[in-house]
Formats: structure tokens, sequence, C-alpha cells
């Protein structure tokens, strides 16, 4: 089995459907090189200041979360219209509101090993038949090929059971992909990075998206604080945790003790009231915040 590779102008159904059936699918070429050069510009200091390393990170692998804090750029490829239809159809019929888990650059770097295959969403003790708890998108910030490390995936392992012994892994793909190109794998499908045979850095970009009402990987509105924040415009404050999820009693993640969204909710009032929940109200304090000036 391999993994499905579209070009840029396939229909986001089919890409979809290839996520759905393989657990990954890669879509080629959706960002222009300009703008994966900036991003990868933007994110350089905190990749070269990376000074940890652990059996699950490698030796020879640097990586810089939180990255909307110092590379504005990367928001145009974390709310990317191709990333929010695939999360739409992943993810929102099971949640108000879905958000990001983690942004991580990772650069790996010439003689690193494999990583380790994993699931992203070990940390969630459940499985729910039906639905994944997160996607992962791994944007490819250089050309990813078998000798620099290309993120080796399982295809169809996200329907894999989760029982107590490890299962076959041995027929992972690596996602050979250009630069600007998208690698979409469910949060249960197994993968891992791949060895660096090459003479060059394997550098990319991999944001997780999860269900609104699931504690984030990171604390998001630690790492991109309001002051930063607020620079970005409504949808990136949304997925970074600036909202609620849910409405009036239904509500997670309020502030205040009522309706404290920084952010209008798209979700409109009919969809509300379709999922059982009932319609929220306005805050004041929300155009307060919306007017302030970064200190
Ligand atoms: O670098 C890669 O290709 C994958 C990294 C990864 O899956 C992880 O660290 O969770």
């Amino acid at each position: 089995m391999s993994l499905k590779s579209f070009k840029a102008n396939e229909s986001p159904a089919n890409i979809i459907d290839a996520l759905r059936r393989d657990g990954g699918v890669i879509v080629r070429e959706v960002a222009q090189v300009s703008l994966v050069d900036t991003v990868a510009a933007e994110l350089r200091k905190e990749l070269d200041s990376f000074d940890k390393s652990s059996d699950f990170i490698g030796r020879k692998t640097r990586r810089c979360g939180g990255v909307l804090a110092y590379s504005p750029s990367s928001a145009k490829l974390i709310a990317h219209r191709l990333v929010l239809d695939v999360a739409d159809a992943i993810l929102l019929p099971h949640c108000a509101e879905y958000q990001i888990g983690s942004t991580t650059g990772i650069e790996i770097l010439p003689g690193e090993s494999e990583q380790q295959l994993h699931r992203d969403d070990s940390p969630y003790p459940l499985q729910l038949a039906g639905f994944e708890l997160q996607i992962g998108v791994m944007w490819a910030l250089c050309d990813f090929t078998v000798e620099n490390g290309a993120t080796r995936v399982v295809p169809g392992s996200h329907r894999f059971l989760r029982a107590w012994h490890r299962p076959d892994l041995s027929s992972w793909v690596p996602a050979e992909m250009p630069k600007g190109s998208v690698l979409f794998y469910m949060g249960s499908t197994w993968h891992g990075g791949g060895a660096n045979r090459s003479s060059t850095p394997r550098t990319g970009l991999i944001n997780t998206y999860s269900l609104g009402w699931l504690r984030p990987e990171v604390s998001n509105t630690l790492e991109v604080p309001p002051a930063i924040a607020r620079k970005y415009d409504e949808r990136v404050r949304r997925l970074l945790g600036y909202t609620t999820h849910g409405t009036c009693q239904d509500q997670l993640g309020h502030y205040r003790g009522d309706d404290p969204v920084w952010v209008h909710r798209v979700t409109g009032d009919a969809e509300a009231a379709a999922r059982g929940q009932v319609p929220g109200i306005s805050d004041s304090r929300e155009a307060a915040l919306a007017n302030s000036q970064p200190t």
C-alpha cells in the first residue's frame, strides 16, 4: 500500500477521501516556494539555537515550537484554506471548534537515524470508534526525499487496533514530496521522521489540529500570548484557542465566568442549535481587547 500523491488543484473531497482511506495523503506544491522560504528563514534562529536531544526527538534533529510567536508567515500555512477544508471534514463533525495542538519546525540533520514510529494522538488515552481526535499536517520546507529523511508513514495504520502489542509497522513508506507540498495524516496513523543519509538538512513544519474539547498538546495561549496573537486575524486567534468551545452552558475555556471570546464565533446559532447547543451571548470585553494596542 502506498500514499496517494495529488497535484495542488485536486478537489479537497478527493484528498479527504484518500486521507480517510489510507490514513495519510500528499498534496504536491500547494504553497509557493517564496512563502516556504520565508517561513524557513523565520524559523532559522530558533532552529539554530535548539540544544536538546532525546530518544524520541533524535540526536541530530533541531526543533522549534510555538512558531506563530516568531514566524508571522507561518500563519499562511497553519490557516491555509486546504488545511482548514481537511480539518473541517475530519474534525468538525465531532466538535464545535477545533484548535491547534502544536506547531513545530523540525530539521533533521545529516547523519540522523530513523525516529521511532508513533501515533500523535497517544497522549489521549481513548479511542472513539469512527472518529479521529486530531490530524497532522507536515509542510515540506525543502524537498522531502527518501535520502534526506522524508516522513515515514504506515499507510492504513489508522485502522490498526490499539492492542497491547506493537503492530507490524514494517510497511512504512517515505512521504517524498517537493518543497511547498503538504502531507496530511490522521492522529492515529503511525509515522515518524526518516533517517537523513544525505548531506543537507531536511526541514519541515508540522502542525497538529485537535478537537476543541480536548486539552491541546501545547499551551498555545502561553506560547503565543495576547500581545502577539492580536496581530493575527480572527481565524488564527481561534485556532490558538482565544475563543470558547461551544456556547452557553456547553462552553469550555471561558474566562471570567461568561462568554469571554476574544473573537467572534463563526458557528452560527442554527448550527449550534443543530448540535444541541443554545446560542451564546456577546461580551463587551471582546471589542475592548480587539481594539487594544500590543504592549
Ligand atoms: O520529522 C518528521 O518527519 C516527523 C516528526 C514526527 O512525527 C514527530 O516528531 O512527531
